[in-house]
């Protein structure tokens, strides 16, 4: 087979070239060619079939110990001008990242069976949508992207109908971490990346294209491309309100994405848009629309339960693909807050033994479509996308930040985004718990200098007649008694109710130094007694750290130069005067 596009069948010619591989594939997207990709990697042992009676079509798949998470470290930025990439890039020539790469490639697939995935992030007929063509010599890959995006023939015929297409380039190589790369050449619209299987490093359509390559696209056409989920909340008058929301990795997307509203809520509903990735498009009434490139989660297994994401649990019993998660004596998943249930092996596929560690690695993850979750909203499959009400920022901050506060104006909101910080987590390696400026959640991920996408993003309050309201939330404080001080999940609906009434006019807040807040009793928290002593603490607001915290954030914006947005400047001096003049307790 090949493309009836010239472009596409000089690229995989010039591919095979030189990476020799024994065949090439061309991927259709069909159940077929799926089964028929599941039966080879059972056969070399790189999946393994979950209990068929309780997880019908439900695969794990073992990574290399060594390839569990995305290697921010090894991730690059190859611009012609250095400064393009910015200080929050690895940078690199794109001459010499080129050569370089092409010596990891050389002959790579020799034995192996070259797979041309075309794919569309998007609905399929969005014009908001846009389509990649990925090449790689995994079909874990091939298994996973088939679920995450809209792959096959309908992608391939809007590639040839356009003619243009992100070309992604990727090889397991030998799973080497040093020789492992993550390459973008944001002004190429390509990606090259080798000697990693895993999540964001492999599926190219994923942070690779829909984040780094679209930010920069999304630059240049004047949208947004974040790392946010989407969802609908309907209230118990029956209308839906649209937000979307940044956390880092790991901070709790997924979950929001999905959650089910407390029993105190009858009448409400969460629909689900999307739960990682964002593109935002001014619409022609002067609003923001949102679109999910994706179509499946990859999502974090290990807290995934019963009393934290019900929804999640009731769409991973079948159809599913698992990552490094443990196994049952039945042969069924499992993870640390699944069950009570005691694993069996570990993720490594030894017998588990707790003094080795946790049984499912702590970045473990899930692989399943959208439209198997309970609460996925059609809404998801418009190709006009959603309004969007709300943008909400957010972080894991053990101290300091409040539930939740709301910024006065966009510009406000824009500061509040770049200033973001949180702990780190086991989605990228590296060290755990570590307090870093992660802006818009977009650390690692944004394709070019952040302080052009501040700028970028300051914009918009002339391109939008009518700005969503931002607001940052914090569902990680603790108590002294290293507790988290909030319940979080299902009861965050509480903090979304009055961040939907803000945008109303209906709820009541009260203006602070760093924003507003919502009093005691602005917020619903019938059923939630439990919560007294808690509430004041979650609500509390000291001087002292904000003093710090405003002056580290003036150190981070320095730390961009002058390309800096001068507005961002101004309004950075505007916060820390305000926190300045509070008298020190
Ligand atoms: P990525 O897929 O890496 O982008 O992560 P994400 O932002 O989608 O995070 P996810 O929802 O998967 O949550 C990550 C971890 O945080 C899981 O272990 C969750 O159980 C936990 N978590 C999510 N929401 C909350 C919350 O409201 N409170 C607490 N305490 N933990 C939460
Ligand atoms: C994240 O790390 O934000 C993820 C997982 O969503 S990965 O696909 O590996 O980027
Ligand atoms: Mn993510």
């Amino acid at each position: 087979m090949s493309s009836k596009l010239a472009a596409l069948n000089h690229w995989v010619s010039e591919v095979s070239q030189l990476t020799q591989p024994d065949q090439i594939h061309w991927c259709d997207g069909s159940i077929v060619e799926r089964d028929a990709l599941v039966e080879l990697m059972l056969e070399r042992g790189e999946l393994l079939a979950l209990n068929p009676e309780t997880h019908p079509d439900c695969y794990l798949h073992r990574s290399h110990p060594g390839d569990v998470a995305r290697v921010e470290h090894l991730t690059f930025v190859c611009t012609a001008d250095q400064a393009d990439a910015g200080p929050n890039n690895n940078w690199m020539a794109p001459d010499q990242a080129r050569a370089s790469m092409d010596g990891l490639f050389t002959g790579c697939m020799r034995g192996r069976t070259l797979y041309v995935i075309p794919y569309c992030m998007g609905p399929i007929h969005s014009p908001y949508a846009r389509c990649g063509v990925e090449i790689t010599d995994s079909p874990y890959v091939v298994a996973n992207m088939r679920i995450m995006t809209r792959m096959g023939a309908d992608a391939l015929a809007r590639i040839e109908r356009e003619g243009r297409f992100v070309r992604g380039l990727h090889s397991i190589g030998e799973l080497d971490p040093e020789r492992r790369f993550i390459m973008h050449f944001p002004e190429e619209l390509s990606i090259l990346s080798y000697g990693s299987g895993y999540g964001g490093n492999a599926l190219l359509g994923k942070k690779c294209h829909a984040l780094r390559i679209a930010s920069w696209q999304a630059r240049n056409e004047g949208w947004l491309a974040e790392h946010m989920l989407i969802v609908g909340i309907q209230n118990p008058q029956g209308e839906t309100h649209y937000v979307a929301a940044a956390f880092p990795s790991a901070c709790g997307k997924t979950n929001l994405a999905m959650l089910i509203p407390p029993v105190t809520h009858a009448g409400w509903k969460v629909w689900t848009i999307g739960d990682d990735i964002c593109w935002l498009h001014p619409g022609p009434d002067g609003r923001l629309w949102a679109i999910n490139p994706e179509s499946g989660f990859f999502g974090v297994a290990p807290g995934t339960g019963r009393n934290t994401n019900p929804n999640a649990l009731d769409m991973l019993d079948r159809d599913a693909i698992f990552t490094n998660v443990a196994v049952t004596a039945e042969n069924g998943p499992w993870w640390e807050g699944k069950s009570d249930e005691t694993p069996h092996k570990d993720w490594q596929g030894r017998d588990f033994d707790p003094g080795r560690g946790p049984a499912a690695h702590p970045n473990s993850r899930f692989t399943v479509s959208m439209r198997q979750c309970p609460s996925f909203s059609a809404e998801a499959d418009n190709p006009a996308g959603v309004p969007i009400s709300a943008l909400i920022f957010g972080g894991r901050r053990e101290s300091l930040v409040p539930l939740v506060f709301e910024a006065l104006d966009w510009n406000h909101g824009v500061l509040v985004g770049a200033s973001m910080a949180s702990e780190t987590t086991a989605a990228a390696t590296g060290a755990v718990g570590v307090v870093r400026r992660d802006s818009m959640a977009m650390k690692p991920f944004c394709g070019y200098n952040f302080a052009d996408y501040f700028s970028h993003w300051l914009s918009f309050g002339d391109r939008l007649e009518h700005l969503p309201k931002i607001f940052h939330v914090n569902w990680f404080r603790k108590g002294p008694d290293g507790k988290f001080l909030w319940p979080g999940f299902g009861d965050n609906l509480r903090v979304l109710q009055w961040i939907l009434e803000r945008c109303a006019g209906r709820a009541g807040a009260v203006e602070t130094p760093i924003g507003l807040l919502p009093r005691r009793e602005d917020l619903d928290l019938r059923g939630l007694e439990s919560l007294n002593g808690s509430l004041d603490a979650l609500l509390a607001i000291d001087p002292a750290g904000w003093r710090n915290e405003w002056a580290d954030v003036g150190n981070y914006l320095d730390s961009f130069g002058a390309r800096v947005p001068d507005a961002l400047r101004a309004e950075h001096a505007r916060v820390s005067a305000l926190v300045g003049h509070v008298a020190p307790a």
